[in-house]
């Protein structure tokens, strides 16, 4: 397909998924803690640039394990296949249950293999009394699909729900890994150019208005579960509310970002209480959104551990937040790495970080998948 695609847009492939893996990885140390001190922050990563020999790696949590079991079953199926991405989240939860998975999807893991599989979205629907669960593990994971449908955004919006409906049926749950999904794809495909800086705020107006479109229509999420259309409405009364209300809760979310933005610099306390750290998907997406649109700058509060690279401050940022550390960084880092590449990332994370190497390949096999092309660089 000839050479269209700059070695840049393949630094951004595996810079988002590198990205990715060094906010899991080093946001794991500090999740669920109400404050991280920078201090603290910072002399962990003088303790982890001390590590060498084997056993220097600082280990991955779920986050990195489900994004890897996306990207796995993309490249092998060149396609989004439910069953496949379902065995693979399954499989992968049994051979390494202790990466600190989210109370109730290993729920959904052991319903798949006793009922082998059968209807992969049958367990998650029941989750949580039939309301579903809106946990940040859909968007936690997602980043493979903003790369493998760059290029079409009604077949990303698609599989980022698909996907995301085998463990999460809750519509927050969804929606916002939808989110998270056109978000990447956003830092992605902008196109560089010299003194031509990304608009902050024509970045989040953008998300709206694709969100707009999606929280306005009504809820189809069930047609995916090839249940009947009837079927699926007296479901959505069940378990969502009326299928026919248009609430706009991401778009509502996203303005509170920009509101944020345009102020600069903000105490970290009020990030987290309009935002929000937590594990539901609503309360840290658009956190990590947040996050990557605010370290453009430099950061009052990171001025100890900030040595001017933005993708390094992003993840920092996130972390110095607290709460779901892990998950906000490596979201956030999955952004940040889509917009500046991989050549961002420090090179002691990257040597630290366990699966990075991984990642790369991954990020390759999308790339070509994605463009035709063969990533040659790094
Ligand atoms: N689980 C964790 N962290 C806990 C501590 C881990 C510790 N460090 C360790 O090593 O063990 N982190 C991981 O979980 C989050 C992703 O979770 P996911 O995949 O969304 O799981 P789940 O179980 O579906 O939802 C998580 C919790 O959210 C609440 N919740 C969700 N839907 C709800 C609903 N409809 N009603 C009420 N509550 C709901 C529940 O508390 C769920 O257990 C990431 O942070 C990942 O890093
Ligand atoms: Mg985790
Ligand atoms: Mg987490």
């Amino acid at each position: 397909m000839g050479t269209r695609h700059s070695k840049t847009m393949c630094s951004r492939f595996i810079g988002s998924l590198v990205g990715a893996i060094v906010g899991d990885c080093i946001g794991a140390d500090f999740e669920c803690r109400p404050f991280v001190d920078t201090l603290h922050l910072s002399n962990f990563l003088t303790s982890m640039a001390g590590k060498t020999g084997r056993g220097n790696k600082v280990s991955y949590t779920d986050d990195t394990a489900m994004t890897r079991s996306v990207a796995d079953s993309l490249i092998s199926k060149k396609a989004f296949n439910a069953s496949d991405m379902a065995m693979r989240f399954a499989e992968e939860y049994f051979q390494n249950p202790g990466r600190g998975y989210g109370a109730n999807v290993v729920q959904v893991f052991q319903d798949l293999h006793v009922d082998r599989y059968a209807d992969v979205y049958q367990s998650a629907r029941e989750q949580f009394g039939g309301t579903g669960s809106y946990g940040n593990g859909g968007g936690m994971r997602i980043a493979p699909v903003a790369l493998f449908a760059m290029n079409d955004t009604e077949k990303l919006i698609q599989i980022a729900r698909d996907s995301t409906l085998i463990t999460h049926t809750n519509k927050k749950g969804y929606n916002g890994a939808i989110l998270q999904c056109l978000a990447v794809q956003q830092a992605l495909t902008h196109q560089h150019a010299p003194s031509v800086r990304l608009s902050r705020e024509k970045f989040v107006e953008d998300l709206q208005e694709k969100m707009k479109k999606i929280e306005g229509k009504l809820d189809d999420a069930n047609k995916a579960t090839k249940a009947s259309e009837e079927e699926a409405k007296v479901k959505d009364v069940k378990t969502q509310g009326d299928p026919s209300s248009k609430d706009f809760f991401y778009v509502e979310y996203l303005q509170k970002v920009k509101t944020l933005i345009s102020y600069g610099d903000v105490p970290r306390i009020k990030i987290k209480h309009v935002l929000g750290v937590g594990i539901a998907a609503h309360r840290s997406i658009p956190t990590a959104i947040y996050c990557f649109l605010r370290c453009m700058e430099p950061v009052e509060d990171l001025r100890n551990i900030d040595h001017g690279n933005a993708l390094a401050r992003t993840v920092l940022y996130a972390i110095s937040l607290g709460g779901d550390t892990d998950t906000i960084a490596s979201m956030a880092g999955s952004i940040a790495g889509a917009y500046y590449g991989i050549e961002s990332v420090p090179s002691m994370w990257q040597d630290r970080c366990e699966g990075v190497e991984c990642a790369t390949s991954q990020a390759k096999e999308l790339y070509h998948l994605a463009t035709g092309d063969t990533c040659t660089c790094h």
